[in-house]
């Protein structure tokens, strides 16, 4: 697969939400690679219903349409490619600003500063049902990326204040988005590329594993039948989180998962 595959970028001042977009696109038959980026979305949203809050301007709002062809067990790979091509894209931007300016994947679809706080969100959705005979299955990936806002908790509603927190905040100075944007096209064509072959995705989940602030960390795991509480261990070459849970080994699947917060 080639490198460079994501200069399709169709933007938007204002839009509902760039991965609705993006779904109805790939239904339209549109192939892998094209891109939308919004300065604003009237309906961002997250995971399960819930949705993401950004103000117009301030940040990378965009998704990517995918048409990875992975097995149903590695589809959660497309996920950590993008979480990976934006660690890539804030190593570029932000790492002058010391070692304290990185990023960190919090599993399943976060990306976390070093005192926790949440700059991006990933969702990553499938339309299987549309797919045509003989052309891969669709997975569009948005990425909300707090880049410039909040500058500071009074920008925030009261249940993000001490919960998101933004790049600005990390380097102590405005990030130039429209470089930051350039910085993750540009990653996202090897990340994705990596998906093609077993090597890559072994590399992929490496790089994952080497970035994953969730691994050794006592967590809580909310599924929707139930929860349960353990030490996460391990990323397996899919992607999934290995969680000791009391000596008893569990593996958990993006999927399924409602929350996976820090326990105790
Ligand atoms: C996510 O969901 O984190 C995935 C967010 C994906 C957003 C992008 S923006 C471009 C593309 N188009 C879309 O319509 N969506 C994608 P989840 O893990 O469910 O987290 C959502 C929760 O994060 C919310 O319920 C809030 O608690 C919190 N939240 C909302 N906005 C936030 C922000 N800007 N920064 C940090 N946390 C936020």
């Amino acid at each position: 697969m080639p490198d460079t595959v994501f200069t399709d970028v169709r933007r938007f001042a204002s839009i509902d939400s760039t991965n609705r977009y993006l779904l109805d696109e790939a239904r339209a038959g549109a192939p892998a690679g094209v891109v939308a980026v919004a300065d604003h979305q009237t309906a961002g949203r997250g995971r399960l219903g819930r949705t993401w809050e950004a103000p117009a301007g301030a940040n990378l709002l965009l998704s990517v349409l995918l048409r990875p062809g992975l097995a149903p067990d590695q589809r959660h790979l497309a996920t950590s490619a993008v979480a990976l091509a934006a660690v890539d894209a804030v190593d570029a931007l932000c790492a002058p600003a010391g070692p304290g300016a990185g990023v960190g994947v919090k599993w399943p679809n976060d990306l976390v500063a070093r005192d926790g706080r949440k700059v991006a969100g990933i969702l990553a959705e499938a339309d299987l049902a549309s797919t045509a005979p003989g052309s891969p299955d669709p997975v569009v990936v948005g990425i909300g990326l707090n880049v410039n806002w909040p500058a500071s908790d009074d920008d925030l509603p009261p249940e993000l204040r001490g919960v998101a927190g933004s790049l600005r905040q990390m380097v102590g100075a405005e990030v130039d988005r429209e470089a930051l944007l350039a910085a993750l096209l540009a990653a996202l064509g090897p990340r994705v590329g990596a998906l093609a072959t077993g090597a890559g995705r072994a590399r992929l989940a490496a790089d994952l594993r080497a970035r994953c602030v969730t691994l050794g960390a006592p967590v809580r795991v909310d599924l929707a039948d139930g929860s349960f509480t353990g030490t996460a261990t391990d990323v397996t070459d899919e992607g999934h989180l290995v969680v000791d849970a009391g000596g008893v080994t569990r593996t958990v699947v993006a999927g399924d998962v409602i929350h996976v917060r820090p326990a105790g």
